[in-house]
């Protein structure tokens, strides 16, 4: 019986391979920032080693700049079957549960060397949770740290108060509240435009993404104070996971590794070339002042105390584990 099956299956395949007409499964996977984001260049490898290595049985897609689903979309729409595969900012969860913004408490893991331990000690908690959403991670790579960005020199944060500040997950619109900004929340892939036209006028980012979306066409102060190091990750529908073959699924595992290993790389050497960029690009770029960065660190506190409460228990593990590994 087996030796007549895999008869039939040879049988067949040499039937496709004479038509051409062999096709594997397609996975479109969604991300939110622009083609030219280093992000979205792993991505793009990432898929390219998955469609080899599998010898095209998947073939990924990647949809750059939310061209497929937007930022805030994409994770639901991974959840519940709309598309296969994607990527997403982790923090960008902090909504449905505080658990998810721990990259994004300041002045916590400051460096990418603490950025790893902090992911190390939070990794086992985020798979657990992404698990019950019907999720499983498979790499994530860090972004560059988080400076400020004005078109005003900035010296405290009396300077800030009345500033349009541009939010990308919760952490950053309570930063601007606690300064006295107004947040309004804008993906990256449309922020030259909210800068262009006013509606934002500050926010806090890395240099890597005011570099990838020419902000100083607009702005023209870059502090750099390192609050915190925020993480992209790349998820896959549990059910398309559990479909796929074992073979298939070590390749795609390796292909993840090299991509988280390849993302870092790529997320440390673009930290200065990009700060260069802004600067070539004529913005003043450099660290906040002493008493700017005394009272940001002061908001900082307010801000992980607030965390630590709504994180509960499972929040307060990660920071425990994290600081044990220092
Ligand atoms: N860039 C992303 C998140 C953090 C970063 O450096 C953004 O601004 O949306």
């Amino acid at each position: 019986m087996k030796r007549f099956t895999s008869l039939l299956a040879a049988t067949a395949l040499t039937a496709v391979a004479a038509t051409g007409a062999w096709a594997g499964e397609k996975w479109d996977m969604p991300m939110a920032y622009s083609a030219t984001n280093f992000h979205s260049a792993t991505g793009a490898e990432f898929a390219k080693c998955v469609t080899t290595g599998t010898g095209g049985d998947i073939e990924i897609v990647t949809h750059p700049s939310g061209s497929l689903f937007k930022g805030a979309d994409i994770k639901r729409a991974i959840q519940t079957g709309q598309a296969p595969i994607g990527e997403r900012l982790l923090s960008g969860h902090q909504n449905e549960n505080a658990v998810f913004g721990f990259d994004s408490i300041p002045f916590l893991a400051t460096s990418f060397e603490d950025s790893a331990k902090l992911w190390k000690a939070a990794k086992p908690t985020m798979e657990k949770i992404l698990d019950e959403q019907n999720l499983v991670l498979l790499y994530a790579v860090p972004w560059p740290p988080q400076g400020l960005y004005f078109k005003k020199e900035v010296n405290s944060v009396a300077d800030m108060k009345g500033t349009k500040f541009r939010s990308y997950n919760n952490a950053t619109a309570r930063l601007a509240e606690l300064t006295g900004m107004l947040p309004v929340t804008i993906e990256a892939a449309e922020i030259s435009q909210a800068f262009a036209t006013g509606v934002a006028e500050s926010m806090i980012s890395s240099g890597a993404t005011g570099y990838d979306r020419k902000v100083w066409e607009s702005l023209t102060h870059f502090y750099e104070v390192d609050a915190w190091l925020p993480r992209n990750y790349v998820m896959v529908n549990k059910d398309v996971w559990s479909g796929a073959s074992d073979a298939n699924k070590n390749v795609i595992k390796g292909c993840a590794e090299l991509a988280e290993y390849a993302g870092n790389w790529r997320s440390v050497e673009y930290t200065t070339f990009t700060l260069n960029g802004l600067r070539a690009g004529g913005m003043t770029v450099g660290p906040a002042g002493d008493g700017l960065t005394g009272e940001l660190k002061t908001i900082g506190e307010t801000m992980t105390m607030e965390w630590l409460e709504a994180a509960g228990e499972e929040g307060k593990a990660i920071v425990d584990g994290y600081k044990a590994m220092q």
